[in-house]
């Protein structure tokens, strides 16, 4: 195929198909994709490295995959120096397990690094299968990441990413061979998630009830966007008693339930919306913004010498903090630019000036009599999970319109970013419990499963006979891993949109409806006449 670049692995990838052209809708330059397939590769090359000699894997060769994985999510590192060291780093790392490859004249091919082009331009099923595993460890890695960070690693999820790099490899290997590693990652994912909730809750202590104010107080401010709760409370730390308030965005919103964090008097509050606002949101605010993971936009002129990024995010030009999380020139920069003289409110989406969040996995399976008394009084009727990424795409207005019209006597719990398309709503309480409930990131997905669990438990049926229905939508690789924990677990009659991924052919789909039921969504109307019908 004649192309600059081939890339489909999220949502608005170019006409549904795959970005092809010298840039994908996201941002990313040919150059970077290529590099970016260049980077993964060399770690399918360290993984077949690895395979006769896994005694030689070290948490170091762990982490060159974790960051060489999680770089390649979308809207994460658009910049090919660092690329270009996490390249280095994972082939000098090969070069220990396979030191006599790289004598060999005559190479056998067995280490040899990976041409990802195989792999675009396989049969379509392959395709499909092969994309489903690397994607979805492209989002466990995220996971992985985030729990070393607190000092929490699991071999069995590390392990596991060296088998699938090197299942990618594998051109002999049909749908046999590589849908039980599809099926794996899921299972491997509820691990990670599992992990990352340990580490979370063992840090920062178990997420209670939070209500999130909008407004921005007048004086310095820093906006924090991303997923890592390490690097936040690093800056919480670094900015005490400095005269600099933290303002969450984006994935980071939920730290506001986290004891550990909420302690802190200059973390004051949410600002702006989901990810695909930032440009518009963050071009005339007079403060800096910190990204800590995805979703990184490219920043506009108008503020680019005000965006700073940490950890595996990374964009040409912006000042990126190193390993030392030494935020001097993010602080600096909040006094510099003074922030607003007088406090300026803002709102959500449809209107609202706070937020609610904090009701992690904990806190609702407290209440767990109440809940599964209203529910056999007949007082909760339903439950819906609405969650997963908000995105670009008009569609999307389709999760507002969807619980906007749930039924006051439903529940509607959610997650990740997606959440922004209505958590300012004020639907009301059921039963002393808001409406609207916010386990957290997307990660926190593992609360969700928690709590359908063990409310499947209590009315001992099994979660697909529960008043439940999970109505999600996806953007990026660690939708695609949560998506396979719920196949995983045999959660059927899933409803996904806003569209259906590239990277699923037809066969695979119809694997998928066959097994699981899993359908697109259509309107609000339909769905939720058909959900409470069922
Ligand atoms: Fe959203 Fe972006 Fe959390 Fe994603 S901010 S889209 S699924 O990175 O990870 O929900
Ligand atoms: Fe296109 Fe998405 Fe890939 Fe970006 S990450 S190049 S938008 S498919």
């Amino acid at each position: 195929m004649d192309r600059k670049m081939f890339c489909f692995q999220c949502e608005q990838t170019a006409g549904c198909k795959g970005c092809m052209g010298i840039a994908g809708i996201c941002g990313k330059k040919a150059d970077i994709a290529g590099l970016q397939d260049e980077l993964t590769g060399v770690l399918v090359g360290l993984a077949r490295a690895t395979e006769c000699n896994e005694s030689l894997i070290t948490a170091s060769t762990d982490d060159i995959v974790i960051d060489g994985l999680f770089a390649t999510i979308t809207n994460v590192n658009f910049d090919a120096d660092a690329l270009r060291v996490l390249i280095e780093r994972a082939e000098d790392e090969k070069k220990k397990f396979a030191p006599g490859c790289y004598a060999c004249a005559s190479s056998c091919g067995k280490t040899r690094n990976y041409d990802m082009n195989a792999l675009w331009n396989a049969d379509e099923d392959i395709r499909s299968l092969k994309s489903l595993i690397l994607f979805g460890i492209r989002g466990i890695a995220a996971y992985a990441y985030h729990a070393a960070a607190l000092g929490y690693t699991d071999g069995t999820v590390t392990r596991f990413f060296y088998k699938a790099l090197y299942a990618i490899g594998r051109d002999d290997w049909g749908m046999d061979e590589l849908l039980p590693i599809v099926m794996e990652v899921g299972k491997v994912n509820l691990t990670c998630m599992e992990l990352l909730d340990r580490a979370n809750t063992g840090t920062y202590g178990h997420p209670a009830p939070a209500e999130v104010s909008m407004t921005v107080e007048k004086g310095p401010f820093i906006v924090i966007s991303g997923h890592d709760l390490h690097d936040l409370k690093l800056l919480l730390d670094q900015t005490a008693g400095r005269g600099v308030n933290i303002y969450t965005h984006g994935e980071m919103l939920p730290a506001h339930g986290y004891p550990e964090l909420r302690r802190y008097p200059h973390l004051k509050g949410n600002f702006g919306t989901a990810w695909q606002n930032q440009q518009r949101e963050f071009g005339s605010i007079p403060a800096p913004v910190l990204f800590t993971t995805n979703c990184l936009m490219p920043p506009r002129a108008s503020y680019a010498d005000r965006v700073f990024t940490t950890g595996a995010v990374a964009y040409p030009e912006l000042i990126h903090i190193g390993d030392d999380r030494d935020f001097t020139p993010v602080i600096e920069k909040a006094l510099e630019l003074g922030g607003y003289a007088e406090d300026q409110h803002f709102t959500g989406i449809n209107g609202g000036d706070k937020v609610m969040t904090g009701f992690g996995h904990n806190t609702i399976l407290s209440v767990a009599d109440r809940v599964i008394e209203a529910v056999k009084s007949g007082a909760i009727r339903h439950f819906f999970l609405v969650g997963g990424c908000d995105g670009a795409r008009p569609g999307r207005s389709y999760y507002t319109d969807f619980v906007r019209q749930t039924p006051s006597d439903s529940v509607i719990l959610t997650l990740a970013c997606g959440k922004y398309r209505f958590n300012d709503l004020d639907l009301g309480t059921i039963g002393g419990l808001p409406r609207i409930m916010d386990m957290g990131q997307c990660n926190d997905a593992y609360g969700a499963i928690k709590v359908a669990l063990a409310l499947a438990e209590a009315f001992g049926c099994g979660v697909n006979e529960l008043p439940l229905s999970l109505v999600l939508s996806w953007y990026e690789q660690k939708a695609v891993c949560i998506l396979l924990t719920l196949l995983y677990l045999g959660i059927k009659n899933i409803l996904l949109g806003p569209s259906l991924p590239a990277f699923v052919s037809p066969n695979v789909l119809n694997f998928l409806v066959e097994n699981y039921g899993i359908a697109p969504v259509s309107t609000p109307e339909e769905d939720l006449a058909r959900l409470l019908n069922r």
